[in-house]
């Protein structure tokens, strides 16, 4: 007849995943005197898939108030479109500038 052998229960700590939601950048479109507020309208338009009308809110509120937030996104993408959208008015030589800052 065979021995009988105990039963061994493993208990294995409960491995809590370290997930964090990532940090989100602002972009920010700033003013200048030089651009052509029908060029901003289109840029923004392009390159954040904005209506005109909601294009051109963001672009008058610029013009008045010296910047305004564009659009919140993860790191990469703020700055990876930052980027192209003050390359598209470099390439036509305009000072449009974008930048990006973290949220609080
Ligand atoms: N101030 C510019 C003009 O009067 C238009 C403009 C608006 C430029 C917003 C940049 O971020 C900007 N032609």
């Amino acid at each position: 007849m065979p021995a009988t052998t105990t039963p061994r229960i493993t208990v294995l700590p409960k491995i809590q995943p370290k997930v964090e939601r990532p940090k989100l950048y602002k972009v920010i479109l700033v003013n200048d005197d030089f651009t052509p507020r029908e060029f901003v309208t289109r840029v923004l338009q392009g390159e954040f898939r904005m209506t005109e009308d909601q294009a051109h809110k963001v672009m008058i509120t610029a013009h008045k108030l010296g910047a305004c937030v564009v659009a919140v996104f993860t790191r990469d993408v703020a700055e990876t479109k930052a980027d192209r959208a003050t390359d598209a008015g470099r390439a036509k030589g305009y000072p449009l500038l974008f930048t990006t800052e973290p949220e609080e």
